[in-house]
């Protein structure tokens, strides 16, 4: 761990990027990132990548102080990664907490828009940005990825009500008293409904959520780490979610009467 551990910046907006095998795209998006927003610091997650991207990080950060590196044991999934940046960030007392994909997908040009968002709005606690709404694109993305990832957001907002257009999406602000407050040792999500139950989280403790059109790019370089095995957790938990939620909801109308 670079200073992961020294309780370094101040106040201000950290961006945590959760890294495996990105050795081909994280230097050109940490460059990106810094001169798309100098102010922010940002924390790469690595999972012990076989591809030498921990160290790759490391160098990036012993030539600029506003890039930090946790270093974690094998590939433990994207969730516990942000859990894990998460808490590193609290402790460390950033006003705003972001999630960034290594991969080029989520261009850091667009990440002022998110915070603006944030800063324009006081009563909204995250900003997504979001794909699947009015002004959001996608570029050079298969069409089996992005019938998956509609019929995931459709499948989301059918069952979970949240009123959300793009609940997986994974380029996110997060203002972090909002992030505080929620039991994050709670969260049990793995891959990508990890964003779908941060956003429940959220909505559930009383915040708002904005989104913010973006424009999503498929990764140039490396391999993508979407599996099978992600999939069917994001089902399986999005399905459960959905019954509990009606369940409680049944459960409060009689508890009205
Ligand atoms: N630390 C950590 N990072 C991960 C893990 N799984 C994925 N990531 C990172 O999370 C981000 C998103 O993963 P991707 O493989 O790009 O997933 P995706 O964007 O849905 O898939 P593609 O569209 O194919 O790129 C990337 O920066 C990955 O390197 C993990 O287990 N641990
Ligand atoms: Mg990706």
């Amino acid at each position: 761990m670079t200073d992961a551990g020294q309780g370094t910046a101040g106040r201000g907006t950290v961006v945590v990027v959760p890294t495996y095998d990105e050795s081909l795209t994280l230097p050109g998006t940490l460059e990106r990132l810094r001169r798309a927003v100098p102010d922010a610091d940002v924390l790469v997650v690595d999972d012990g990548s076989p591809d030498g991207t921990g160290d790759l990080a490391e160098k990036m950060a012993a030539a600029d102080p506003a890039v930090h590196v946790m270093h974690r044991t094998g590939k433990q999934g994207l969730g516990s990664a942000y859990i894990a940046g998460f808490r590193w960030a609290l402790a460390r007392g950033y006003d705003v907490v972001c999630e960034m994909d290594a991969d080029g997908s989520h261009r850091p040009e667009e990440l002022p828009a998110l915070l603006a968002r944030l800063e324009a709005e006081p009563h909204v606690d995250l900003v997504i940005g979001a794909r699947w709404v009015p002004g959001g694109k996608v570029v050079n993305w298969p069409l089996h990825r992005e019938v998956l990832s509609r019929g995931a957001n459709l499948y989301t907002r059918i069952m979970l009500g949240l009123g959300v257009g793009d609940a997986t999406g994974g380029f996110r602000a997060f203002r972090a008293p909002m992030l505080a407050r929620l039991d994050l040792s709670s969260v049990a999500s793995h891959g990508y409904c990890f964003q779908v139950d941060m956003t429940m989280r959220v909505i559930d403790a009383g915040g708002a959520v904005g989104e913010v059109p973006i424009t999503f790019v498929e990764r140039e370089a490396g391999v993508s780490k979407m599996s099978r095995s992600i999939i069917v957790e994001a089902l399986g938990k999005v399905t459960l979610w959905g019954f509990q939620r009606r369940g409680r909801q049944v459960a409060g109308m009689f508890s009205r009467r």
